[in-house]
C-alpha cells in the first residue's frame, strides 16, 4: 500500500515537472505534425551535425545563358531565368540541346571543395525548370538527351566520396517542365493532371533513393505552392517511405505541411524534419532564434545568385565574410554552406575559386574550432564569437580590441580555466583574473601581444575544468 502511494507520488511529480515545459506548446492532436520531438539522436544526425561547413551547387541549363538573353542583363536569381519575360520558354526548354560542358571536372570540384574544408555538398539533381542531371527514367528532359549524355550526378557524387565529402540531394518539387505540374489546383483537370505529377515526383526521389544510395539526404525546395501544402498526406507518407527505404536519410523542415497548411514548423509550434531549413540568405541572431533545433544557413557569395551568372552586381562577399558566418553559424549549432554557381562549360568561376582557397587557407589553421564544435553558454563579446568541443573553447576573434584585451565573462559555478593559447602556433598566452562582477561572474582578460599580426580572424584556445567548486561569493547587494 505504502509503496503504491509513493509510486503515485511519484507519478505525479513527473506530471508537474512536465507541466511548466507542455504548458507552452498548444496541444492540437495533429496527424501531419511532427513525428518526433526534439533533436535526432542517431549517429548519421550526430555526423551531420559536425559538419560545420558545406558547400551548395547550382548547375543546369541556366548556365547556359549565365543571366542574360539576346544581349539583355537579367537582374533576377540566373537559375530562374526561364520565367523572364523576355526569356522565349520554347527557347529555354531547348537549351539542354547545348549543354556540353566540356570543362566539368568532378574530381577538380571535389578537391576544391576538400581544400576549402566543406565536410559535405548539397547538389541540384533537379531545379525549378525541371531539367535533370540524372538519366532519370521518368522524363526525357535529363542530362542523357544532352550532348554529354553521362550520368553527371554520378560523376559527382562518386568525386566527392572519394574526397570523404557527404552528398546531399537537392530536389525541386516545383517542375516547370512536367505537363502535370501546378502551383494550385482550379479545376477537375487540374487535379487529373496533378494525380500525375505526384506519381511523377514519388518516382523520381525514390530513383534517386535507389540508384545514389551513399546520398546521405535530400535537401528539398519549391515546395510553397498550395496545390503541394494542400497535399499533406501525401507528402508526409512519402517521407514515411523514403525514411524506410534509406534508414539514417537527412530531411529538412522545406519538405511539408500539416494539414493546417503550417511549414516548417507545425501548428503546435514544433518543428517537422531533421533540421530547420528556413535560413536561406539570413542568419539567426542569437541562440534564442534556433530554439533548441539543428539548422542549416545556405548562402550565396553576391546577394541572390545561386546558379551562374556571369555578371554579379551589388556586393560580393569577401572570404572574412563567409569565414564570420561559418563561425557564427557554428556558435549557435549551425551548419553553413556555402554556394557555387559553376558555368555552363561546367568551370567553377575565379572569384569563387579564390574564395574557396581562401577560406580554406583559414580552416586549415583553425578547424578546430569549426567541426564538432557546439554553443558556449557565455554572454556574448564584441569581439567575436565562442565554440566549444569537449574541454576546448574557442574564442574566434573577428574584431580585434584596440587596447588588445579579450575580455569574456564566466558566470559563478561556470568553468574554471588555466590555460590559454593560439590555435594557430600553440603560443600561450596569460589569463588574467579580472575578479568578479556584482552577480559574482568571473571577468577574464587574456592580452594579445600587440606585435601579434592578424589580417584575418584568429583563434584563442581556453582549456577549461567544468563546475569547480566555489564558494567565495560576494554578499549579493540589497537594493
Ligand atoms: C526561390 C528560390 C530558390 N531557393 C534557393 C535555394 C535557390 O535554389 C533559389 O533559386
Amino acid at each position: 500500500m505504502k509503496r503504491k502511494t509513493l509510486f503515485i507520488a511519484l507519478l505525479l511529480g513527473l506530471f508537474c515537472w512536465d507541466l511548466p515545459a507542455q504548458s507552452k506548446r498548444s496541444s492540437l492532436n495533429l496527424e501531419h505534425g511532427t513525428h518526433r520531438l526534439g533533436k535526432r539522436t542517431d549517429a548519421e544526425m550526430q555526423r551531420w551535425r559536425e559538419h560545420g561547413l558545406g558547400q551548395f551547387i547550382h548547375w543546369g541549363i541556366y548556365a547556359i545563358p549565365g543571366g542574360h538573353w539576346n544581349g539583355k542583363y537579367y537582374g533576377g536569381a540566373a537559375e530562374w531565368i526561364r520565367s523572364w519575360k523576355e526569356m522565349p520558354k520554347e527557347e529555354y526548354d531547348n537549351l539542354y540541346k547545348q549543354f556540353n560542358p566540356t570543362d566539368f571536372d568532378a574530381q577538380h570540384w571535389a578537391k576544391m571543395a576538400k581544400n576549402m574544408g566543406a565536410k559535405y555538398m548539397i547538389i541540384t539533381t533537379k531545379h525549378h525548370d525541371g531539367f535533370c542531371i540524372w538519366p532519370s527514367k521518368y522524363t526525357n528532359y535529363t542530362i542523357k538527351n544532352t550532348p554529354y549524355k553521362k550520368d553527371i550526378l554520378k560523376e559527382i557524387v562518386d568525386a566527392y566520396q572519394q574526397q570523404g565529402i557527404d552528398v546531399h540531394l537537392y530536389f525541386s518539387i516545383i517542375d516547370w517542365n512536367h505537363a502535370g505540374y501546378r502551383s494550385s489546383i482550379k479545376t477537375k483537370e487540374d487535379s487529373i493532371a496533378y494525380q500525375g505529377f505526384k506519381a511523377f515526383t514519388r518516382n523520381q526521389l525514390l530513383e534517386l533513393l535507389t540508384n545514389y544510395p551513399t546520398a546521405k539526404g535530400l535537401w528539398f525546395d519549391g515546395t510553397w505552392d498550395k496545390a503541394w501544402v494542400d497535399e499533406c498526406k501525401f507528402v508526409d507518407d512519402l517521407e514515411t517511405e523514403m525514411r524506410l527505404l534509406h534508414p539514417g536519410l537527412i530531411i529538412g523542415s522545406r519538405f511539408r505541411a500539416d494539414e493546417f497548411g503550417k511549414r516548417h514548423f507545425d501548428s503546435n509550434g514544433d518543428l517537422m524534419g531533421d533540421y530547420e531549413q528556413g535560413w536561406e540568405r539570413n542568419m539567426p541572431n542569437s541562440i534564442d532564434d534556433i530554439n533548441g533545433n539543428d539548422w542549416d544557413c545556405v548562402m550565396t557569395v553576391p546577394e541572390n545568385q545561386w546558379g551562374y551568372h556571369s555578371d554579379w552586381k551589388g556586393y560580393v562577399k569577401t572570404s572574412s565574410d563567409l569565414i564570420e558566418m561559418t563561425v557564427k553559424a557554428v556558435s549557435m549549432n549551425g551548419n553553413f554552406v556555402l554556394n557555387f554557381g559553376p558555368d555552363g562549360k561546367g568551370a567553377i568561376r575565379p572569384e569563387e575559386t579564390k574564395l574557396a582557397e581562401e577560406i580554406g587557407q583559414w580552416m586549415d589553421v583553425n578547424r578546430d574550432a569549426i567541426y564538432g564544435c557546439e554553443y558556449v553558454n557565455l554572454k556574448k563579446e564584441g569581439w567575436g564569437y565562442f565554440t566549444k568541443k569537449g574541454n576546448k573553447i574557442y574564442l574566434c576573434v573577428f574584431n580585434r580590441p584596440m587596447d588588445n584585451m579579450i575580455k569574456f565573462e564566466v558566470p559563478k559555478n561556470g568553468f574554471k580555466t588555466t590555460k590559454a593559447y593560439f590555435l594557430a602556433d600553440k603560443k600561450a598566452l596569460n589569463i588574467a583574473d579580472g575578479g568578479k562582477d556584482k552577480q559574482n561572474n568571473k571577468l577574464y582578460q587574456i592580452a594579445v601581444p600587440p606585435t601579434y599580426s592578424s589580417d584575418k580572424a584568429f583563434v584563442i584556445v581556453l582549456e577549461i575544468e567544468e563546475n569547480p567548486e566555489d564558494n567565495s561569493t560576494y554578499q549579493q547587494a540589497r537594493t
